[in-house]
């Protein structure tokens, strides 16, 4: 579990509002890992880390053995409210493990459905941003898409260089970056294999912001997440991700009846009573 007890010695972050990542203030969970770190920058946020600096963070199946269960591990513990997801500053990640993927056999990849559970990450019911610097390239990129939110630091690299692999994007690329940013620029994307930079990335909509001290700033925008009722925040979420798959009517239905379910909620009381009377709301995820 994310214990809280159980600290360690890091390095330092510096935050623009609050002190959020001070030495020995930052909490890991009990697990310990080969290939990412986990921590508690604060009590309702979980932060991981992908750790393999050599490989410039690529997605090796170990590693996302490692990732999936630390993000479910954060999406069952009830005092998470949302989830960071972050690399060094060269690199979110520069791709699955091409050293891994090299000699593999289509008999192999097809019969063991290789990659499948690379996506678990999108299954998650909390909310989970992506705090990207550097290069987030293959399936570097496909996980940041996969992420809610994504934030970018000026460093920040996006692409699909697979093509140069002479395979294509297998982590949901092609599909998610129509969506995210139209068919011509996506077919550029897996086509050419150019990287785009972050305020590219930006001026596209493929994701929220460019920013300075982008880890920092994600765990301050899941610390405001963290603030709000869990319940609607996962319903958000929820229908948000609903729009993806469903007609413009049926999306429509689907948020008017979750917006309804919402007044089953004691947060929703709460919500509107504090509102009423002036003062902050004290959510209690009920
Ligand atoms: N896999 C394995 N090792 C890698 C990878 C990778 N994707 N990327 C970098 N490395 C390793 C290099 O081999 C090198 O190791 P070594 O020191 O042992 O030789 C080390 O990281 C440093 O890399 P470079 O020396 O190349 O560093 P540069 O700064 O010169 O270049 C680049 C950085 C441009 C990022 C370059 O490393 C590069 O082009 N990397 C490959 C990028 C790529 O093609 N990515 C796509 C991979 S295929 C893929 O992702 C399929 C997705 C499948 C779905 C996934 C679902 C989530």
């Amino acid at each position: 579990m994310f214990s809280r007890a159980f600290q360690i010695k890091t390095t330092a972050f510096r935050t623009s509002s609050c002190k959020l990542f001070t030495p020995g203030t930052i909490r890991l969970m009990s697990t310990q890992y080969e290939h990412i770190l986990t921590s508690r920058p604060n009590p309702s946020v979980a932060l991981i880390t992908l750790n393999r600096p050599k490989a410039l963070n690529a997605l090796s199946t170990p590693l996302f053995l490692e990732l999936n269960k630390a993000l479910f591990e954060a999406d069952a513990d009830q005092a998470i409210g949302a989830i960071v997801l972050t690399g060094s500053e060269k690199a979110f990640a520069a791709g699955a493990d091409i050293k891994e993927m090299k000699d593999k056999e289509f008999s192999d990849v097809y019969k063991n459905n290789f990659l499948a559970n690379w996506g678990e990450l999108s299954r998650l019911r909390k909310p989970v941003i992506a705090a990207v610097s550097g290069y987030a390239l293959g399936g570097g990129c496909e996980l940041a898409l996969m992420c809610d939110i994504i934030l970018a630091s000026p460093t920040a690299k996006f692409g699909q260089p697979e093509i140069n692999l002479g395979v294509i994007p297998g982590g949901g690329g092609s599909q998610r970056l129509v969506r995210a940013i139209g068919k011509s620029r996506a077919m550029e994307l897996v086509l050419t294999g150019r990287m785009v930079s972050a305020q590219e990335a930006d001026q596209w909509g493929m994701i929220s912001r460019v920013t300075d001290n982008v880890v920092e700033e994600a765990v301050k925008m899941a610390t405001e997440i963290s603030s709000k009722g869990q319940i609607a925040v996962q319903a958000g979420k929820e229908v948000v991700n609903a729009a993806y798959e469903l007609t413009l009517a049926e999306g429509l239905r689907f948020e008017r009846r979750t917006f309804h379910g919402l007044f089953a909620t004691k947060d929703q009381k709460e919500g509107m009573t504090a509102f009423v009377d002036k003062r902050k709301a004290n959510f209690t995820h009920l």
